[in-house]
């Protein structure tokens, strides 16, 4: 494999760890836990592994030989920079646990596990992928480990290969899985234990206990690379409106986060959208006045920056696609004999009065777009709704009609983008570098203390790596009771940005500032060698939230 200059000197990097994991460790229990909320409910789904203490590892003088321990690992859902190094941490931790130990990689997510597709993971191939970006070195999936047959069927090969431990590196979803799947193994005495990492890009899954989830920093700080790139470019011409739209399925946190490093004329956090029950028309003001206030100015160029999970958020969208996808899935078969260019029309008249006329006003594309094919459950697929295209079409068409109506002067012209698939595979910052390969690490150390049900944790990850806290929190004191496909469910309570966080509020004090000036931040692209200032600043999310900025 041809590497770059870059490549072959990252693969020397040795990440930075909590002080504790230099040394041997011992496991220290500490309070009891309780589920979030629907403690009762909770507790009686999940009979083994509730309550169980958090866990700290501390610094051990005492050495103890341990039998090799073989284990499994699983990457699940959509990449995250450093999940090599979660591997990785976990290769190097479970061969100090005793050099005879085995690591086995399921193959394309946890289909590899139900399908007995899995390869060994060996040094000489940790050692090709230690630092680098992307999950190909096994490969991840979106299957669901859901039922006690898939279970049964995983347990035939990890019995076969003698795997006493199987860690699912994944997002919430994934982690409420690992959960579930830990209770029955428990139950059934199958003699495995299960324990789970955080991981996605979209900063959903964190709570007290978990800082953040791994990919969110180097994410965030590449697309804002981009976006100040443009800013810079956008500034230089002064001809352009560029509508950007960053990944992130459903939180506001990747938008909000680059807001807060590059300074754009607008960011819409679908949180506050929600929460003030804006419309689109609203939205679409919002947008326009700004672009109007600008050009009162002079100045006929700025940024927008656009969460991907937006139209979800916004309450009249949100009815109009659940009354779709409730349409489609009873006229599927019908809808697609419909002649193409007769499509809009046909759904224009079968839809309710208030979601007909909303559709009706969506520009053909977007209009298009969400009668598109349903994913696996029936939903709409956000990513696929060109949310960029519809604001900036909207806008342009209102001001057309302010300006038909005396109220703007300007010249507006857009330029749209779409920032996901370009970061989640990006080489992991030194933050995502260090806290994956910590992570990985204290997973072989939970593994070792005989624990179960836990999610992989490392704390007070805005000082020096040196003071970071390694340690375990049992995922049933994540959980709570939501409806899903119309059933209660037991699940990790998903993270949306807080309006009365201080992230967001850092970022609503200065928007009015921000809209206005042209006070573009260019964070430049991320940087591996260098003054630590530079190469090992958290985002500016976490140092808002633990009050370090
Ligand atoms: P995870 O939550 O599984 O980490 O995935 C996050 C994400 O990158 C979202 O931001 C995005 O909406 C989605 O995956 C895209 O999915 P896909 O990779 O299947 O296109």
């Amino acid at each position: 494999m041809t590497k770059s200059a870059l490549q072959i000197e990252r693969a020397t990097y040795k990440p930075k760890v909590p002080a504790a994991l230099k040394s041997n460790v011992k496991a220290v229990d500490g309070e009891y836990t309780q589920s979030v909320a629907d403690q009762d409910e909770i507790k009686s789904l999940f009979p083994n592994t509730y309550g169980l203490p958090v866990v700290t590892f501390e610094k051990n003088n005492e050495v103890k030989s341990m039998p090799p321990v073989n284990v499994g690992v699983i990457l699940s859902g959509g990449q995250a920079p450093g999940g090599h190094n979660v591997i990785a941490g976990l290769f190097d931790g479970i061969k100090k646990i005793n050099k005879n130990s085995r690591l086995f990689g399921f193959i394309l997510g946890p289909g590899g596990l139900i399908n007995h597709k899995y390869k060994e993971l060996t040094a000489d191939i940790i050692d090709e992928y230690r630092n680098t970006g992307g999950f190909d070195m096994i490969g991840s999936g979106r299957d669901k480990l859901e039922y006690p047959g898939q279970f049964d069927k995983g347990l035939e090969i990890l019995k076969e290969l003698e795997i006493k431990a199987l860690v699912i590196i994944g997002g919430d979803d994934s982690n409420t899985n690992a959960c579930v799947l830990a209770e029955y193994y428990a139950a059934t005495n199958a003699g495995v234990q299960v324990i789970g990492c955080p991981k996605t890009i979209d900063g959903d899954l964190k709570n007290e206990q978990i800082e953040t989830s791994f990919g969110f920093d180097t994410a965030c700080k590449v697309y804002s690379e981009v976006i100040g790139n443009i800013q810079r470019d956008c500034n230089s011409a002064q001809k352009y409106w560029h509508f950007i739209k960053l990944m992130g399925r459903s939180a506001s946190h990747i938008a909000l986060e680059c807001a807060l490093q590059t300074h754009p004329n607008v960011c819409i956090v679908s949180e506050e959208v929600e929460a003030l029950d804006l419309t689109l028309d609203d939205v679409i003001n919002q947008i326009a006045k700004t672009v109007a206030l600008r050009a009162e100015q002079g100045k006929n160029f700025g940024t927008v920056l656009i969460p991907e999970g937006l139209v979800e958020f916004i309450p009249a969208m949100k009815r109009l696609i659940a009354e779709l996808n409730d349409f489609l899935a009873k006229n599927e078969s019908e809808f697609r004999l419909i002649k193409r260019s007769e499509q809009r029309n046909y759904i224009i008249s079968k839809l309710t009065k208030e979601n007909s006329e909303l559709y009706a006003s969506l520009p053909e594309g977007v209009a298009r777009q969400l009668t598109l094919d349903r994913d696996p459950h029936g939903n709409v697929q956000v990513s696929l709704i060109e949310t960029e295209k519809l604001l900036a079409e909207m806008v342009a068409t209102r001001l057309a009609e302010w300006k038909d109506a005396g109220k703007y002067e300007g010249k507006f012209a857009a330029q749209m983008h779409f920032f996901g698939y370009e970061g989640r595979c990006a080489a992991p910052s030194n933050y995502d570098a260090d806290y994956c390969y910590s992570l990985g690490f204290t997973a072989s150390c939970l593994i070792a203390a005989g624990k179960t049900g836990y999610m992989s944790s490392v704390r007070n990850t805005t000082a020096p790596a040196d003071k970071w806290i390694a340690g375990g929190i049992p995922i049933t004191m994540m959980l709570n009771m939501e409806k899903r496909h119309g059933h209660l469910k037991p699940v990790i309570q998903k993270a949306l940005v807080k309006l009365d966080g201080a992230p967001f509020k850092e970022f609503a004090a200065n928007r009015d500032t921000w809209a206005l000036t042209t006070d573009y931040v260019y964070s430049g692209p991320i940087q591996y060698f260098g003054p630590t200032e530079v190469c090992d600043q958290p985002t500016i999310t976490l140092k808002l939230e633990q009050n370090k900025n």
